[in-house]
């Protein structure tokens, strides 16, 4: 009589080998002639499906993927961003302030990718590669349920595309690559809310993310409150090309990336601080765009007594006074903060990874009528 133990099942297979026929009744069905045969047929028949899908896949992407290839190919070295380095005295940072929420429910948005030269540190000036002629691209808001009907044009000399993380569509469709001098219409309803990064996906991504194409789309939450002052801070990456040059994907790929800033610029607000009044309730939606390094956000002075990230709530005025230091955001994470600042003075903002801080993501809040170092106020 056999007992069905592992024991008893390796002490018989041995057995089995010259016994013969009448033993499979007894064996366990992994160890039947029959079961082995169709084992290993299907493993044959997975790994041939596994090899031609993966050459279908490298097919796909090499075809969407030739003129980026050619025309990405950058120089690996740029110039080093001195972080000490003071803009014009005729600079002005892009202008923090989260857009309105706008009428109506159906948002039509034409944007343009483009090539063109940007400054984006105090005399650094090179080839990005945008929506809508900035880095980051506009932020677009609007509420669960809207509908956005964009229209991307292709005025660049490379293939590109658009991948809206707030929305539910099809890779193959909306999100194709296009030809320039080609458009596509990208059509979602919003069905959840947050603030959402969009970007180019155009193969190889982290190259044309990294050359600045991604951007923040804000969803709002049926509950979100008033405020005082709401403002968007995107963070990610830059990687400096010599003049006139767009940067490759070398130093990308590295992660030796040369800042890492918020809006796109070196200290933008450090150099032009944004100005509120002590005891505002202040708002600060932020995007983690990576496209590698992750943003620990803080504000120096103050705490949270609100946080919104990825979609929930962590952190609300409550009984037991909790309060929050950071917001923790990896690449394509974002939330909000919510806070006060009890008393007039400088404020300072960073990602307290220190190491990125140090890099060029460094700001100011001018809480009240107090000097600054280069004595005026930003926004
Ligand atoms: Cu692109």
């Amino acid at each position: 009589m056999t007992v069905n133990t592992p024991q008893s099942g390796a002490r018989e297979s041995g057995a089995r080998e010259s016994g013969a026929h009448e033993s499979g009744a007894r064996r366990p069905p992994w160890e039947r002639q029959e079961f082995k045969f169709w084992i290993g047929a299907m493993s044959v028949l997975a790994l041939l499906t596994a090899v031609a899908a993966m050459g279908a896949i490298v097919m796909a992407s090499s075809k969407a993927d030739k003129t980026i290839v050619q025309a990405g190919s950058g120089t690996a070295s740029g110039p080093q961003i001195d972080t000490a380095a003071e803009p014009d005295a005729s600079f002005a940072a892009r202008d923090p302030k989260a857009p309105a929420v706008p009428s109506g429910t159906v948002h039509r948005i034409t944007l343009e990718a483009t090539e063109e030269v940007l400054e984006i540190a105090p005399g650094v000036e090179q080839i990005m590669w945008t929506f809508g002629g900035e880095v980051p691209g506009p932020t677009i808001r609007g509420k669960v349920g809207d509908t956005f009907e964009f229209t991307l044009v292709n005025k660049g000399e490379n293939a590109h595309s658009i991948d809206f993380h707030a929305s539910k569509v099809a890779w193959n469709t909306e999100m194709r690559s296009i030809a320039p001098g080609e458009s596509l219409v990208y059509r979602f309803e919003a069905k959840h809310a947050g603030i959402f990064m969009y970007h180019c996906g155009t193969p190889p991504v982290i190259h044309h993310i990294g050359n600045g194409m991604y951007g923040a789309i804000i969803v709002d939450p049926p509950t979100l409150g008033s405020v005082d002052h709401e403002f968007v801070m995107v963070q990610s990456e830059l990687y400096t090309a010599p003049s006139g040059e767009v940067a490759g994907p070398e130093k990308m790929l590295a992660e030796d990336w040369n800042g890492v800033v918020f809006n796109g610029y070196v200290n933008q607000y450090l150099h032009r601080p944004i100005r509120v009044e002590p005891n505002e309730r202040v708002r600060i939606w932020v995007l983690d765009a990576g496209p590698s390094e992750n943003s620990s956000f803080h504000v120096i002075g103050t705490i949270f007594d609100t946080v919104y990230k990825e979609g929930e709530y962590l952190l609300v005025p409550n009984a037991g006074r909790g309060g929050s230091q950071a917001l923790d955001l990896q690449p394509a994470q974002g939330g909000f903060v919510e806070f006060t600042f009890d008393v007039p003075g400088l404020y300072p903002f960073v990602t307290h990874k220190f190491a990125s801080a140090s890099k060029g993501s460094v700001g100011l809040f001018q809480a009240g009528e107090v000097a600054t170092a280069d004595g005026g106020a930003g926004h």
